[in-house]
Protein backbone atom coordinates (compact mmCIF):
# COMPACT_ATOMS: atom_id res chain seq x y z
CA UNK A 1 0.00 0.00 0.00
CA UNK A 2 3.07 2.25 0.86
CA UNK A 3 4.80 1.65 -1.67
CA UNK A 4 1.96 1.98 -4.48
CA UNK A 5 1.28 5.93 -2.51
CA UNK A 6 4.96 6.15 -3.35
CA UNK A 7 4.94 5.17 -6.89
CA UNK A 8 1.66 7.39 -7.24
CA UNK A 9 3.58 10.01 -6.12
CA UNK A 10 6.94 9.72 -8.16
CA UNK A 11 4.30 9.42 -11.07
CA UNK A 12 2.49 12.45 -10.54
CA UNK A 13 5.76 14.43 -9.64
CA UNK A 14 7.42 13.37 -13.05
CA UNK A 15 4.06 14.59 -15.02
CA UNK A 16 4.62 17.91 -13.19
CA UNK A 17 8.43 18.28 -14.41
CA UNK A 18 7.44 17.19 -17.54
CA UNK A 19 4.65 20.39 -18.14
CA UNK A 20 6.99 22.37 -16.99
CA UNK A 21 9.84 21.91 -18.92
CA UNK A 22 7.19 21.36 -22.05
CA UNK A 23 6.10 25.00 -21.12
CA UNK A 24 9.35 26.45 -20.94
CA UNK A 25 10.32 25.14 -24.43
CA UNK A 26 7.23 27.09 -25.57
CA UNK A 27 7.75 30.05 -23.96
CA UNK A 28 11.25 30.06 -25.38
CA UNK A 29 10.09 29.29 -29.36
CA UNK A 30 7.96 31.93 -29.09
CA UNK A 31 10.25 34.78 -28.57
CA UNK A 32 11.44 36.79 -31.38
CA UNK A 33 14.19 35.76 -32.80
CA UNK A 34 17.32 38.86 -31.65
CA UNK A 35 18.68 40.21 -34.98
CA UNK A 36 22.24 40.40 -33.38
CA UNK A 37 23.41 37.11 -32.07
CA UNK A 38 25.54 37.56 -28.88
CA UNK A 39 27.31 34.56 -28.56
CA UNK A 40 29.54 33.98 -25.42
CA UNK A 41 33.08 34.77 -24.84
CA UNK A 42 35.30 32.89 -22.24
CA UNK A 43 37.42 36.19 -20.62
CA UNK A 44 39.37 33.88 -17.77
CA UNK A 45 40.35 31.42 -20.68
CA UNK A 46 41.50 34.64 -22.78
CA UNK A 47 43.57 35.70 -20.31
CA UNK A 48 45.31 32.27 -19.37
CA UNK A 49 46.41 32.46 -22.78
CA UNK A 50 47.58 35.92 -21.89
CA UNK A 51 49.59 34.54 -18.93
CA UNK A 52 51.12 31.41 -20.99
CA UNK A 53 52.81 33.80 -23.15
CA UNK A 54 54.45 36.14 -20.35
CA UNK A 55 55.51 32.94 -18.55
CA UNK A 56 57.70 32.08 -21.13
CA UNK A 57 59.55 35.61 -20.48
CA UNK A 58 60.12 38.64 -23.04
CA UNK A 59 59.11 37.18 -26.79
CA UNK A 60 62.39 39.18 -28.05
CA UNK A 61 63.53 37.75 -31.38
CA UNK A 62 66.54 35.63 -31.62
CA UNK A 63 65.56 34.11 -28.04
CA UNK A 64 65.48 30.75 -26.52
CA UNK A 65 61.43 32.29 -25.17
CA UNK A 66 60.77 33.44 -28.53
CA UNK A 67 61.79 30.17 -30.11
CA UNK A 68 59.46 28.50 -27.61
CA UNK A 69 56.69 30.55 -27.13
CA UNK A 70 56.40 29.85 -31.25
CA UNK A 71 56.41 26.68 -30.89
CA UNK A 72 53.76 26.91 -28.39
CA UNK A 73 51.68 29.13 -30.52
CA UNK A 74 51.64 26.77 -33.37
CA UNK A 75 50.55 23.68 -31.38
CA UNK A 76 47.87 25.93 -30.22
CA UNK A 77 46.40 26.48 -33.49
CA UNK A 78 46.77 23.51 -34.93
CA UNK A 79 44.72 22.10 -32.73
CA UNK A 80 41.94 24.67 -33.24
CA UNK A 81 42.65 25.52 -36.82
CA UNK A 82 41.80 23.48 -40.35
CA UNK A 83 45.69 24.81 -41.56
CA UNK A 84 48.12 26.48 -40.04
CA UNK A 85 51.15 28.16 -42.13
CA UNK A 86 54.42 29.65 -40.56
CA UNK A 87 56.66 32.08 -42.17
CA UNK A 88 59.82 31.82 -41.41
CA UNK A 89 61.79 34.93 -42.56
CA UNK A 90 64.87 37.09 -41.66
CA UNK A 91 64.19 40.66 -40.88
CA UNK A 92 66.89 43.57 -40.69
CA UNK A 93 66.41 45.68 -37.41
CA UNK A 94 67.49 49.29 -37.18
CA UNK A 95 70.73 47.93 -35.52
CA UNK A 96 71.50 45.93 -38.41
CA UNK A 97 71.05 42.82 -36.37
CA UNK A 98 69.33 39.91 -38.12
CA UNK A 99 66.36 38.65 -36.76
CA UNK A 100 65.00 35.10 -37.22
CA UNK A 101 61.58 35.89 -37.26
CA UNK A 102 58.48 34.07 -37.84
CA UNK A 103 54.58 35.00 -39.10
CA UNK A 104 52.11 32.24 -37.46
CA UNK A 105 48.70 32.29 -39.41
CA UNK A 106 45.54 29.79 -38.35
CA UNK A 107 42.88 29.33 -40.86
CA UNK A 108 39.28 28.05 -40.60
CA UNK A 109 37.77 26.82 -43.68
CA UNK A 110 40.52 27.89 -46.14
CA UNK A 111 38.20 27.37 -49.51
CA UNK A 112 35.86 29.80 -48.35
CA UNK A 113 36.34 32.83 -50.73
CA UNK A 114 34.80 35.53 -48.52
CA UNK A 115 37.20 36.33 -45.37
CA UNK A 116 37.89 38.09 -42.19
CA UNK A 117 41.38 38.60 -41.44
CA UNK A 118 42.12 39.24 -37.36
CA UNK A 119 45.59 39.82 -36.82
CA UNK A 120 48.15 40.59 -33.38
CA UNK A 121 51.89 40.67 -33.28
CA UNK A 122 53.25 38.03 -30.83
CA UNK A 123 56.89 39.50 -30.10
CA UNK A 124 57.24 41.80 -27.06
CA UNK A 125 60.05 44.49 -27.02
CA UNK A 126 63.69 44.13 -26.55
CA UNK A 127 63.83 47.30 -24.14
CA UNK A 128 61.86 49.34 -21.87
CA UNK A 129 62.86 52.45 -23.20
CA UNK A 130 60.07 54.27 -21.71
CA UNK A 131 60.84 52.88 -17.96
CA UNK A 132 60.76 55.83 -15.15
CA UNK A 133 64.09 53.96 -13.76
CA UNK A 134 67.44 54.49 -16.37
CA UNK A 135 68.47 51.23 -15.14
CA UNK A 136 65.90 48.96 -16.63
CA UNK A 137 65.66 50.68 -19.91
CA UNK A 138 67.52 48.45 -21.77
CA UNK A 139 65.81 45.28 -20.03
CA UNK A 140 63.41 43.46 -22.35
CA UNK A 141 59.41 43.58 -21.40
CA UNK A 142 56.84 41.00 -20.83
CA UNK A 143 54.72 42.75 -23.37
CA UNK A 144 51.66 41.57 -21.16
CA UNK A 145 49.55 44.19 -22.75
CA UNK A 146 51.67 44.90 -25.80
CA UNK A 147 51.19 41.72 -28.07
CA UNK A 148 50.18 39.03 -25.75
CA UNK A 149 46.75 40.82 -25.20
CA UNK A 150 45.68 40.38 -28.51
CA UNK A 151 47.40 37.16 -29.02
CA UNK A 152 45.65 35.86 -26.03
CA UNK A 153 41.88 37.21 -27.03
CA UNK A 154 42.54 35.71 -31.14
CA UNK A 155 43.46 32.40 -29.56
CA UNK A 156 40.57 31.79 -27.37
CA UNK A 157 38.32 33.47 -30.19
CA UNK A 158 40.19 30.34 -31.62
CA UNK A 159 39.29 28.06 -29.90
CA UNK A 160 35.60 28.62 -30.15
CA UNK A 161 35.63 28.70 -33.78
CA UNK A 162 36.96 24.99 -34.03
CA UNK A 163 33.31 23.70 -33.47
CA UNK A 164 31.18 26.84 -34.07
CA UNK A 165 32.20 28.46 -37.55
CA UNK A 166 30.75 32.01 -38.69
CA UNK A 167 29.48 32.12 -42.47
CA UNK A 168 33.01 33.37 -43.42
CA UNK A 169 36.08 31.76 -43.54
CA UNK A 170 38.88 33.74 -40.92
CA UNK A 171 42.78 33.76 -40.88
CA UNK A 172 44.03 34.88 -37.74
CA UNK A 173 47.99 36.02 -38.47
CA UNK A 174 50.60 36.20 -35.64
CA UNK A 175 52.92 38.76 -36.76
CA UNK A 176 56.70 39.05 -35.89
CA UNK A 177 59.10 41.53 -35.03
CA UNK A 178 56.77 44.17 -34.63
CA UNK A 179 58.33 46.07 -31.59
CA UNK A 180 61.88 45.92 -32.44
CA UNK A 181 61.65 49.27 -33.39
CA UNK A 182 64.15 52.35 -32.87
CA UNK A 183 64.97 53.17 -29.27
CA UNK A 184 62.87 56.35 -28.11
CA UNK A 185 64.74 59.57 -28.84
CA UNK A 186 66.66 57.79 -32.14
CA UNK A 187 65.25 58.95 -35.10
CA UNK A 188 66.55 57.05 -38.13
CA UNK A 189 64.70 57.17 -41.87
CA UNK A 190 63.13 53.85 -42.90
CA UNK A 191 60.31 51.76 -41.90
CA UNK A 192 61.68 49.62 -38.44
CA UNK A 193 58.29 49.20 -36.73
CA UNK A 194 56.34 46.16 -37.74
CA UNK A 195 58.82 44.10 -40.00
CA UNK A 196 56.67 40.71 -39.63
CA UNK A 197 53.42 42.80 -41.12
CA UNK A 198 55.66 44.33 -43.63
CA UNK A 199 56.81 41.12 -44.70
CA UNK A 200 53.71 39.47 -44.76
CA UNK A 201 52.47 42.04 -46.90
CA UNK A 202 54.79 41.39 -49.55
CA UNK A 203 55.05 37.50 -49.33
CA UNK A 204 51.10 36.74 -48.87
CA UNK A 205 50.92 33.24 -47.31
CA UNK A 206 48.80 32.16 -50.07
CA UNK A 207 48.84 33.36 -53.59
CA UNK A 208 46.49 35.89 -54.53
CA UNK A 209 45.16 35.93 -50.75
CA UNK A 210 42.00 38.40 -49.97
CA UNK A 211 40.01 39.43 -47.26
CA UNK A 212 36.67 41.54 -46.75
CA UNK A 213 38.70 43.22 -44.15
CA UNK A 214 41.29 43.01 -41.38
CA UNK A 215 41.12 43.70 -37.62
CA UNK A 216 44.30 44.04 -35.69
CA UNK A 217 44.16 44.03 -31.92
CA UNK A 218 47.05 45.78 -29.87
CA UNK A 219 47.14 46.65 -26.27
CA UNK A 220 44.07 45.20 -25.50
CA UNK A 221 44.02 44.16 -22.50
CA UNK A 222 44.50 47.38 -20.11
CA UNK A 223 41.63 47.29 -17.36
CA UNK A 224 41.33 51.28 -18.28
CA UNK A 225 41.29 50.67 -21.88
CA UNK A 226 40.14 53.10 -24.59
CA UNK A 227 39.72 52.12 -28.22
CA UNK A 228 39.11 55.48 -30.16
CA UNK A 229 39.38 55.79 -34.10
CA UNK A 230 42.66 55.62 -34.86
CA UNK A 231 43.25 57.48 -38.01
CA UNK A 232 44.80 55.31 -40.39
CA UNK A 233 41.61 52.65 -39.26
CA UNK A 234 39.50 55.86 -40.21
CA UNK A 235 41.31 56.74 -43.52
CA UNK A 236 41.51 53.24 -44.95
CA UNK A 237 38.02 51.83 -43.44
CA UNK A 238 35.94 53.84 -41.88
CA UNK A 239 32.61 51.41 -42.23
CA UNK A 240 34.38 48.75 -40.37
CA UNK A 241 35.34 50.80 -37.84
CA UNK A 242 31.56 51.82 -37.85
CA UNK A 243 30.62 48.17 -37.85
CA UNK A 244 32.90 47.52 -34.87
CA UNK A 245 32.18 50.34 -32.50
CA UNK A 246 28.57 50.19 -33.19
CA UNK A 247 28.40 46.44 -31.87
CA UNK A 248 30.31 47.38 -28.63
CA UNK A 249 27.81 50.23 -28.26
CA UNK A 250 24.98 47.64 -28.74
CA UNK A 251 26.92 45.09 -26.93
CA UNK A 252 27.27 47.42 -23.82
CA UNK A 253 30.96 48.24 -24.29
CA UNK A 254 30.72 51.79 -24.86
CA UNK A 255 32.84 52.19 -22.19
CA UNK A 256 35.87 50.67 -24.13
CA UNK A 257 34.97 52.08 -27.24
CA UNK A 258 34.56 55.68 -27.50
CA UNK A 259 33.75 57.31 -31.18
CA UNK A 260 35.88 59.93 -31.31
CA UNK A 261 38.67 60.56 -33.80
CA UNK A 262 42.32 59.90 -32.48
CA UNK A 263 46.07 60.14 -33.54
CA UNK A 264 47.53 58.05 -36.54
CA UNK A 265 49.44 54.90 -35.33
CA UNK A 266 52.22 53.49 -38.00
CA UNK A 267 51.06 49.86 -36.40
CA UNK A 268 50.69 46.44 -38.42
CA UNK A 269 47.15 47.35 -39.98
CA UNK A 270 49.41 50.53 -41.85
CA UNK A 271 51.20 48.07 -43.90
CA UNK A 272 48.57 45.61 -44.60
CA UNK A 273 46.41 48.46 -45.82
CA UNK A 274 49.53 50.38 -47.99
CA UNK A 275 51.04 47.28 -48.91
CA UNK A 276 48.64 43.92 -49.61
CA UNK A 277 45.82 46.64 -50.15
CA UNK A 278 43.34 44.97 -47.80
CA UNK A 279 41.50 47.55 -45.38
CA UNK A 280 42.35 46.81 -41.94
CA UNK A 281 41.21 48.51 -38.99
CA UNK A 282 43.59 48.65 -35.51
CA UNK A 283 41.81 48.42 -32.27
CA UNK A 284 44.95 50.08 -30.13
CA UNK A 285 44.52 51.69 -26.75
CA UNK A 286 45.50 55.04 -27.22
CA UNK A 287 45.59 57.67 -24.15
CA UNK A 288 46.74 61.29 -25.12
CA UNK A 289 47.36 62.68 -21.55
CA UNK A 290 50.53 60.41 -20.86
CA UNK A 291 52.97 62.38 -23.56
CA UNK A 292 53.95 58.97 -25.66
CA UNK A 293 49.83 58.63 -27.03
CA UNK A 294 49.88 55.46 -25.05
CA UNK A 295 48.93 54.30 -21.41
CA UNK A 296 51.69 55.05 -18.88
CA UNK A 297 52.85 51.43 -18.54
CA UNK A 298 53.76 51.27 -22.15
CA UNK A 299 57.11 50.14 -22.99
CA UNK A 300 58.20 49.60 -19.44
CA UNK A 301 59.28 46.74 -17.11
CA UNK A 302 55.42 47.44 -15.81
CA UNK A 303 53.48 45.96 -19.01
CA UNK A 304 53.14 42.72 -16.78
CA UNK A 305 50.38 39.78 -16.38
CA UNK A 306 49.27 42.04 -12.83
CA UNK A 307 48.35 44.96 -15.30
CA UNK A 308 46.02 42.66 -17.52
CA UNK A 309 42.01 42.79 -17.08
CA UNK A 310 40.53 39.74 -17.91
CA UNK A 311 37.06 42.00 -18.39
CA UNK A 312 38.78 44.38 -21.16
CA UNK A 313 39.66 40.88 -22.67
CA UNK A 314 36.54 39.81 -22.64
CA UNK A 315 34.90 42.73 -24.07
CA UNK A 316 37.49 42.70 -27.20
CA UNK A 317 36.74 39.26 -27.50
CA UNK A 318 33.01 39.53 -27.64
CA UNK A 319 32.93 42.36 -30.12
CA UNK A 320 34.94 40.48 -32.26
CA UNK A 321 32.83 37.38 -32.09
CA UNK A 322 29.57 39.21 -32.83
CA UNK A 323 31.17 40.93 -36.06
CA UNK A 324 32.40 37.61 -37.69
CA UNK A 325 28.88 36.23 -36.67
CA UNK A 326 26.96 38.58 -38.15
CA UNK A 327 28.90 38.26 -41.32
C1 LIG B 1 55.24 53.53 -33.19
O1 LIG B 1 55.36 53.92 -32.05
C2 LIG B 1 55.91 54.14 -34.34
N1 LIG B 1 54.48 52.50 -33.46
C3 LIG B 1 53.80 51.90 -32.40
C4 LIG B 1 53.34 50.57 -32.76
C5 LIG B 1 53.39 49.78 -31.55
C6 LIG B 1 54.45 49.63 -30.73
N2 LIG B 1 52.42 49.08 -31.05
C7 LIG B 1 52.83 48.50 -29.97
N3 LIG B 1 54.08 48.82 -29.77
ZN1 LIG C 1 55.24 48.18 -28.40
Amino acid sequence: MILMRKIIIIISLSLLLFSCTHKQDKKQKDQPKQTLEVPAFNSDSAFSFVKAQTDFGPRVPNSEAHDRCAAWLVSKLQVYCDTVYVQHFTATAYDGKQLKSQNIIGSFDPDKTERVLLASHWDSRPMADHDALEANRNKPIDGADDGASGVGVLLELARQLQDDRPNVGVDIIFFDAEDYGTPSGVNLPGDWWCLGSQYWAQNLHVPDYNARYGILLDMVGAPDAKFYHEYFSSFFAQDIVSKVWGTAYKLGYGSYFINQQANPITDDHYYVNKLAHIKMIDIIHQDNTSGTGFRPVWHTTYDNIDNIDAKTLGAVGSVLRTVINNE
